[in-house]
C-alpha cells in the first residue's frame, strides 16, 4: 500500500480523480479479500507434516480429500542430511525410475514441489497448489561413496489427493 500512500501524498497530482479512483479501487480490493475469506483461496487449506529419516518418508496423513493449496512441513527427524520431492505420477512409490542411485525424476512423472536437501533436526515448510492425482514423496539423496540412494534404502511414500469438488 506504499505507493497509495504516496499518490494521496503528491500534491503534484490533481486531487479528486486520484481520490475517485482509489475509492473505487479500495472497494474492488475490499470485495476481492471477501471473496477470499469466505472461500479460502488464498490461504492452505490442509497441512501435511513429513517425517524423514533413515530410511523412511511418513506423512502424517496418506491422502487429501481434494486439491488445493497445501501447506507440507517437512521435518529431518534423521541424523544424515534429507530432502522431500514430490512428485506427480501414476506410478507406485516403489516402481520410480532409478539410474545410477538415484531417481530419474522428469522420466519418473512431474515434480511439483521439492525441499531441497537439508540438516538433521530442521524442520522446512513449503506451499503447494495440488491438483487431484496420485503422488510420490521422496528423497532423492544419494550420499558420496554409496550405490543406493535413499529412495532404494526406502525413503519413499504413496500420497493421494482426491477430486478436486465442483465449482
Ligand atoms: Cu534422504
Amino acid at each position: 500500500m506504499n505507493f497509495l500512500r504516496r499518490f494521496l501524498i503528491s500534491p503534484s497530482l490533481p486531487p479528486v480523480p486520484i481520490a475517485a479512483a482509489l475509492f473505487c479501487f479500495a472497494l474492488a480490493w475490499a470485495g476481492c479479500r471477501r471473496q477470499d475469506n469466505t472461500t479460502s483461496a488464498s490461504s492452505p487449506a490442509e497441512k501435511v507434516s513429513v517425517a524423514l529419516k533413515e530410511w523412511s518418508v511418513m506423512p502424517d496423513r496418506a491422502t487429501l480429500a481434494a486439491g488445493g493449496r497445501v501447506l507440507f512441513k517437512a521435518k529431518n527427524t534423521g541424523t544424515v542430511a534429507h530432502e522431500l520431492v514430490i512428485l506427480k505420477t501414476d506410478r507406485p512409490a516403489n516402481a520410480l525410475t532409478v539410474k545410477e542411485g538415484m531417481v530419474r525424476e522428469e522420466a519418473a512423472g512431474k515434480v511439483v514441489g521439492e525441499v531441497e536437501e537439508f540438516a538433521p533436526g530442521l524442520e522446512k515448510e513449503m506451499t503447494l497448489d495440488l491438483s487431484a492425482g496420485a503422488y510420490v514423496l521422496f528423497c532423492n539423496v544419494l550420499e558420496g561413496g554409496q550405490a543406493e540412494g535413499h529412495y532404494q534404502k526406502g525413503m519413499r511414500a504413496a500420497f493421494m489427493v482426491g477430486p478436486v469438488s465442483k465449482r
